[in-house]
């Protein structure tokens, strides 16, 4: 099962492992992609995530969530 998140206020390289690293804390979370200049996150899944807390984990990292899908 994967996810794409399309994140907003991303701009370097440390950006991406923050995200990157916020994502994979989450119980659930196998593997995180992230691409800077596509504004948005692959993450795929062990079992089901909600939406709700991908949000959480990457707006409390600092950055904007535009769409989850
Ligand atoms: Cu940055």
């Amino acid at each position: 099962m994967k996810k794409k998140i399309t994140i907003e206020g991303m701009t370097c390289g440390h950006c991406v492992m923050h995200i990157e690293e916020a994502l994979k804390g989450i119980c659930g979370v196998k593997s995180v992609k992230v691409d800077l200049e596509g504004k948005a996150a692959t993450v795929e899944l062990a079992h089901e995530v909600a939406d709700e807390k991908l949000k959480a984990a990457i707006e409390e990292a600092g950055y904007e969530v535009k769409h989850v899908e």
